[in-house]
C-alpha cells in the first residue's frame, strides 16, 4: 500500500481544484474562471484499493498585495515543504510567462517529488502541447508529464498511477471514509463566496469575503438548516453592486447559494445574506483568522 500527502500548486486558475474535485469524486473546493478563487489549503482523502492519496489543494502563486494574499502564497509554499508528492499544474492552453517560471523554479527548490500534470488538453491541440512537454522535460525535474483535462477527466488515471508510484509505501493515513478536513460551516461560507465570484466582475471577487455569524442546526425530527451569513466588501461603493438594483443581486446569489446548500446539507435551508463595508479586511489579522487563513 501506498500512502502520503500529495500538493496540488500552481498559478492562480491552473485548475487546481477542478482537479481536487476530480480525484475525490466530490466539490470539496469551489471553483471559478477568476484567478484566486481559493485562499486556503483544502485537504481531500482518495482512498483506493493501491492507495490512500491525501491532496492539499492550495491557493495560485501570485505576487502578493496584501496581507491575505502573503497568507495565500504561504500556504502553497508550505505544502510544497511538507507533501510526499508535490503535482504541479500548469494551464497548457496559456502561453508560459514569468509567473510559470517563478513557479517552476519554487517547485525546482523544493526537496519533494514531484510530478507535473498539464491541465486543459480539452482545449489545447495536440500538436501545441508537444512542445510545452519537451520545455518541461528539459527542467528535468519531474516524475512524470501526464496531460490531463481535469474538466472532463482525460488523462485523470494515469495522472492518478503516477502519484501513486512517487508516493512512499506505507498504511493509510487517515479511515477509509474520511474525506476531508473542512466543517459544513466552512464549506457553506465557501458556496455563498462561489456564487459572488460568479456574479461579479473586476476589483470585486478579490476584495469580497463570507463570514459565518451564525449556523443553526435543524432540531430533533428534522426541519430548517438556519445559516446567517455577511459578505464583507472593502469599500462603501462595493455593497450598492453586491445588493444589486432593488436588491436584486443578492437576492440572485442567496437563492443560488441556498440551492447548493441544500444540496450539501440534505435538507432545507434557510439563508440570510448581508453585505458589510469592512475597510481594508484584507488587511485585517482578526478576518483573515476568521475566514480561515491562518498564519502559517
Ligand atoms: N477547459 C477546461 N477548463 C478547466 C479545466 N480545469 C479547470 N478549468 C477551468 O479553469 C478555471 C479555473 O479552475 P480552478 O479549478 O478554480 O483553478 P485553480 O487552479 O484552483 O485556481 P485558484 O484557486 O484561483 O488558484 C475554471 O473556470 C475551471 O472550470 C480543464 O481541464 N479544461
Ligand atoms: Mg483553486
Amino acid at each position: 500500500m501506498k500512502a502520503g500527502f500529495v500538493a496540488l500548486v500552481g498559478r492562480p486558475n491552473a485548475g487546481k481544484s477542478t482537479l481536487l474535485n476530480r480525484f475525490v469524486g466530490q466539490k470539496l473546493a469551489i471553483v471559478s474562471d477568476k484567478p484566486q478563487t481559493t485562499r486556503h489549503r483544502i485537504v481531500g482523502v482518495h482512498s483506493t484499493p493501491s492507495g490512500q492519496m491525501v491532496f492539499i489543494d492550495t491557493p495560485g502563486i501570485h505576487k502578493p498585495a496584501h496581507q491575505m494574499n502573503r497568507r495565500m502564497v504561504q500556504a502553497a509554499t508550505d505544502a510544497l515543504r511538507d507533501a510526499d508528492v508535490i503535482v504541479l499544474v500548469v494551464d497548457a492552453a496559456e502561453r508560459p510567462g514569468t509567473g510559470d517560471r517563478f513557479v517552476l523554479e519554487l517547485v525546482r527548490a523544493a526537496p519533494t517529488k514531484a510530478v507535473l500534470a498539464l491541465n486543459k488538453i480539452d482545449c489545447v491541440p495536440k500538436p501545441a502541447l508537444l512542445p510545452l512537454m519537451d520545455q518541461y522535460a528539459r527542467a528535468d525535474r519531474f516524475a512524470a508529464i501526464v496531460p490531463v483535462s481535469a474538466l472532463t477527466g482525460d488523462g485523470v488515471a494515469a495522472l492518478e498511477s503516477e502519484i501513486l508510484a512517487s508516493l512512499p509505501d506505507g498504511a493509510p493515513l487517515y479511515p477509509d471514509d474520511y474525506l476531508t478536513d473542512q466543517t459544513e460551516r466552512g464549506l457553506a461560507a465557501e458556496l455563498i463566496r462561489e456564487k459572488v465570484l460568479h456574479h461579479t466582475h473586476d476589483e470585486l471577487p478579490y476584495s469580497t469575503a463570507v463570514v459565518i455569524d451564525r449556523f443553526e442546526e435543524p432540531g430533533e425530527g428534522g426541519g430548517l438548516t438556519r445559516i446567517y451569513a455577511s459578505i464583507l466588501v472593502d469599500h462603501d461603493s462595493q455593497k450598492p453592486i453586491v445588493v444589486g438594483k432593488g436588491g436584486s443581486m443578492i437576492k440572485r446569489i442567496g437563492t443560488e447559494a441556498r440551492q447548493d446548500l441544500e444540496t450539501m446539507l440534505a435538507g432545507r435551508v434557510f439563508l440570510d445574506l448581508h453585505v458589510k463595508v469592512r475597510r481594508d479586511w484584507r488587511d485585517d489579522e482578526r478576518i483573515l483568522n476568521e475566514i480561515g487563513l491562518k498564519r502559517s
